[in-house]
């Protein structure tokens, strides 16, 4: 398959392109780079010591003979560049991580929300428009999240996109139907997912384009077996306060001696899956797409849930690492439960990689041996939800670094 990977040089574009290359498929990443300018930007970086595309490229085709096109390009501004490029390579299939991913990132201030929309919808509404415009039957596959649902429910699964409903006619009779899970994002990020749902719903009615829309959940873990083959190839590490996630955080912060930061009561349950299921999920996703015409296809990409203080108490356990409830800068629930439908993806082979196998190996493998790496002051989340919170009160509470 000839297959476009669309922000192919992030934390799961880079892995997925290594995975999919490996199995044969002929890969082209296009990514414009911005996850690195805005590293700059928040003057943070990757605790792992990621390669310039250049050095990533060539140290894959060292070790496995396999050649990855790389085109830096703006999907959300340079649509007839990209445009071109689909017309030429006539791609199979397109997967799309290219999203500015990160909820705390855009709720910092008017600026990174706006940046945030625009890029994140103008980047989804050109795949979709350029796929059209080309007349080929591409398949599309895009990364969207668990945070579309929110993350509650009336007590029952969150099922995988739709909801069954019954209404009564105004004659009486009962209609069932299903609808979309109704959207409750949290943050403007998972805003974007959600309206990401919508253009996928149009473009699917509209023009039969064939659209399998992964709901995924928090991804822990770094490598996979293929960025595991040279150094040359490490994937990214997230750990700071805006794009760090919480399990790879508290694994880092773990390692470091810093207090993990739980943030409130650490009630919140969400929804995990580590790396090398991310990118497995992707291949069966590509290898099952949904047929011309069909409603788009949603699977819920996750393997297991938890509640945030459970997953610090997991780590302090195993690492002997101190906890400090900070805080919340977020608007989120204290507590909440979480139940999720994930059988499309075990019904076609997925075999999931849990907490209790990888936890341990991922502290000392990766963790601890770049701690030397790590700026403890990148590690507060300063990034706060609502103007009360903007105009400094209450600020976060934030440990002190205990070495
Ligand atoms: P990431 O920021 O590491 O990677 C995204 C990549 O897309 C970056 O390399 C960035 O440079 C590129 N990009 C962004 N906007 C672009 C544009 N306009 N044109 C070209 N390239 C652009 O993020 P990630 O963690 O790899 O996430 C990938 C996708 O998966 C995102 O859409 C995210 O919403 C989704 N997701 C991630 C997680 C997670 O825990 N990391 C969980 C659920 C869903
Ligand atoms: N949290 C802490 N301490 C921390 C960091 C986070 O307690 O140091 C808490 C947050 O308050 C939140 C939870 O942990 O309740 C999850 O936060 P997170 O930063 O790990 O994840 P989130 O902001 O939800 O976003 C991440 C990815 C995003 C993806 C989403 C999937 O960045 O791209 O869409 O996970 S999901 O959470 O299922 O919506």
């Amino acid at each position: 398959m000839k297959v476009f990977v669309l922000g192919g040089d992030g934390f799961c574009g880079w892995p997925t392109s290594l995975h999919l290359s490996d199995l044969g498929h002929q890969i082209t990443i296009i990514d414009n780079l911005s996850r690195r300018n805005i590293d700059n930007e928040l003057e943070a970086g990757s605790l792992t010591p990621i390669r310039p595309m250049g050095t990533r490229l060539k140290a894959w085709r060292e070790e496995r003979g396999r050649d990855i096109a790389f085109y830096n390009l703006d999907i959300a501004k340079n649509y007839h560049r990209l445009l071109t490029l689909i017309q030429t390579e006539q791609p199979d299939a397109v997967v799309h991580f290219a999203e500015q991913r990160a909820a705390p990132y855009s709720m910092k201030s008017a600026y990174h929300k706006r940046y945030t929309v625009n890029n994140n919808l103008n980047a989804t509404h050109n795949v979709l428009c350029a796929i059209v415009e080309s007349g080929l039957d591409i398949h599309l596959a895009h990364l969207g999240t668990m945070g579309v649902y929110g993350y509650g429910t009336a007590g029952m699964k969150i099922p995988e996109g739709y909801l069954p409903i019954e209404v009564t006619t105004d004659d009486g009779d009962k209609v069932r139907q299903e609808i979309l899970y109704p959207a409750n994002p949290g943050s403007i990020y998972h805003l974007t997912k959600t309206q990401d749902q919508l253009f996928f719903a149009y473009y699917a009615k509209n023009d039969g384009v064939r659209i399998t829309d992964l709901h995924q959940g928090i991804v822990w873990g770094t490598n996979t077996r293929e960025t595991l083959l040279n150094e040359k190839l490490i994937n990214r590490f997230d750990y700071d306060g805006d794009y760090g996630t919480v399990l790879n955080r508290f694994l880092m912060q773990a390692a470091v001696g810093y207090p993990l930061t739980v943030h409130g009561t650490g009630g919140q349950t969400r929804a995990f899956i580590h790396i090398q299921d991310t990118v497995r999920c992707i291949q069966l996703a590509l290898e099952n797409p949904p047929e011309r015409g069909e409603r788009v296809k949603i699977l819920n990409q996750m393997t297991e849930t938890h509640r945030v203080r459970d997953l610090a108490q997991l780590v302090s356990e195993i690492t002997g690492a101190k906890i400090a409830f900070v805080n919340n800068p977020r608007k989120e629930d204290a507590e909440n439960d979480l139940h999720v439908r994930n059988d499309l993806f075990l019904d076609l082979g997925l075999n999931p990689t849990t907490l209790s196998q990888g936890l341990l190996g991922e502290v000392t493998n990766i963790a601890k041996r770049y701690a030397h790496r790590a700026d403890l002051e990148r590690i507060p989340c300063t990034s706060v939800w609502t103007r009360d919170q903007h105009a400094g009160v209450p600020k976060p509470r934030m440990p002190e670094p205990t070495s």
